[in-house]
């Protein structure tokens, strides 16, 4: 039997698809399971209610939330459940640059706050929410521990192949 999800990633519309599954790619890579659907602040109000009230319930540990210009989902999920919540600003059509998505949701007031990630940073996303669950979860801060790695190693890969391409040169 499938695992339950223990990480939900929303969005505002399915125009948001291709950034937020960056976040679900992350987890799939670490087979962290997850579930993924789109709530609309403005356009589903009731749903977002349903989904933020009883998220805990359902066994759901940290909800990863994108959405677009006036980008409410993430704050407005925040004040109805006591999970963390952690925000993609979504560059999308109603976007003026960008930043009306980013000042929407990382500009909460006391009190309700969202772990905002850059625009488009949905990955960043996902992998904060894997280091969420890897407090608790020595498979998974396992996991994290080896990617980490894999950061520094390509790294010094990348520095081990310009000192050679400068030996060469010089
Ligand atoms: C926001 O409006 C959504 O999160 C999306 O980023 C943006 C545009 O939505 P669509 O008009 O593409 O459905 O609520």
């Amino acid at each position: 039997m499938a695992e339950s999800p223990r990480i939900s990633i929303i969005m505002g519309s399915q125009s948001d698809l291709p950034v937020m599954s960056q976040a679900a790619e992350f987890l799939d890579s670490m087979d962290i399971p997850y579930e993924l659907t789109i709530v609309s602040a403005h356009r589903t109000p009731e749903r977002m209610m349903d989904f933020a009230q009883n998220a805990a319930d359902r066994g759901i540990k940290v909800v990863i939330a994108g959405a677009g210009g006036a980008a409410h989902l993430p704050g407005m999920v925040a004040s109805l459940t006591h999970l963390p919540v952690i925000g993609v600003p979504v560059k999308s059509s109603n976007s003026i640059d960008g930043w009306d998505s980013v000042l929407s949701i990382l500009q909460m007031p006391s009190g309700v706050p969202v772990a905002t990630v850059a625009l488009d940073g949905a990955r960043n996303a996902g992998i904060l929410a894997a280091e969420i669950l890897g407090t608790s979860d020595q498979g998974i801060a396992q996991q994290l521990k080896s990617f980490k790695q894999s950061l520094t190693q390509k790294v010094m890969d990348q520095v081990d192949q310009l000192d050679r391409q400068k030996n060469g040169n010089s």
